[in-house]
């Protein structure tokens, strides 16, 4: 390729400058001191193709192939050891224990489903007590009279109304275990004086557990009946405030 000068001006100052300092002093001005202009010359042919460049590096490994076909399934495996001799039935002992499973499931769902429904907060109860038809609950909350039928009520059952002598004495007992010395029972005789009732509405029978000299009314406000931890009764002011017994029907429960 042809070089030419990139400032061809340079040139013609340079030859100048050189005509200045020489000042001309020997030569003609027609051949020492003629100033020669240069100019560019035309631009060259493009050179020769290079010669192809060596073989590349290695390139990257590609991205990871998809999962294959799951395969068949083995075959079925040998059959396993026998198993250990069984003990040999006695049927009528077994459906003996069933039956009396069944009897204490039942029992104890009855209990449970008691519970859930009527019990106060636990520190409230001493426990519960049951004939064969009824629960008693003893609810250590102080209310008078009305508050404590209706906190039965609330529990689905009522003051309890000891009507003989196996109810009387159980809530006695259930009083003394408890180391109180009175609670409310359901026997009133508020609409008519004299004329006692349970908390069913039921009118008083033969049977009775009045202490000596009660019913006396004392005060002529004595209406309503508390039990002593001996089994007695004792009609007293239906205002005043004492733990209770309600009772509750099995049946119902
Ligand atoms: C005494 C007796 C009872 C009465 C009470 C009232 O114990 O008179 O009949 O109910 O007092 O506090
Ligand atoms: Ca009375
Ligand atoms: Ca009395």
């Amino acid at each position: 390729m042809k070089r030419h000068l990139a400032f061809p001006g340079t040139l013609i100052s340079l030859a100048f400058l050189s005509l200045l300092r020489s000042g001309c002093p020997q030569q003609t001005a027609e051949e020492a001191c003629s100033v020669q202009i240069l100019v560019p010359g035309l631009k060259g042919d493009m050179g020769d193709k290079g010669q192809k460049g060596s073989v590349g590096r290695h390139g990257k490994i590609g991205p990871i192939g998809s999962k294959g076909e799951k395969g068949d399934s083995g075959d079925i495996g040998p059959p396993g050891p026998n198993g250990e001799p069984g003990i040999p039935c006695e049927c009528s002992q077994l459906r003996k224990a069933i039956g009396e499973m069944d009897n204490q499931v039942t029992q104890l769902t009855t209990e449970l489903k008691f519970i859930k429904n009527a019990l106060p907060s636990p520190a409230a109860v001493a426990g519960v007590r049951e004939t064969d038809n009824k629960i008693y609950l003893l609810v250590k909350e102080e209310k008078k009279y009305v508050d404590a039928q209706l906190a039965c009520h609330r529990r689905g059952g009522m003051l309890s109304m000891p009507k003989d002598e196996t109810s009387n004495s159980l809530i006695a007992s259930y009083i003394t275990q408890a180391g109180l010395t009175r609670v409310f029972i359901g026997i009133n005789d508020l609409e008519k004086e004299g004329s006692f009732v349970y908390s069913d509405r039921s009118p008083m029978q033969t049977f009775n557990k009045w202490r000596n000299g009660e019913p006396n009314d004392a005060y002529d406000e004595e209406d309503c009946v508390e039990m002593v931890a001996s089994g007695g009764w004792n009609d007293v002011a239906c205002h005043i405030t004492m733990y209770f017994i309600c009772e509750f029907d099995k049946e119902n429960v």
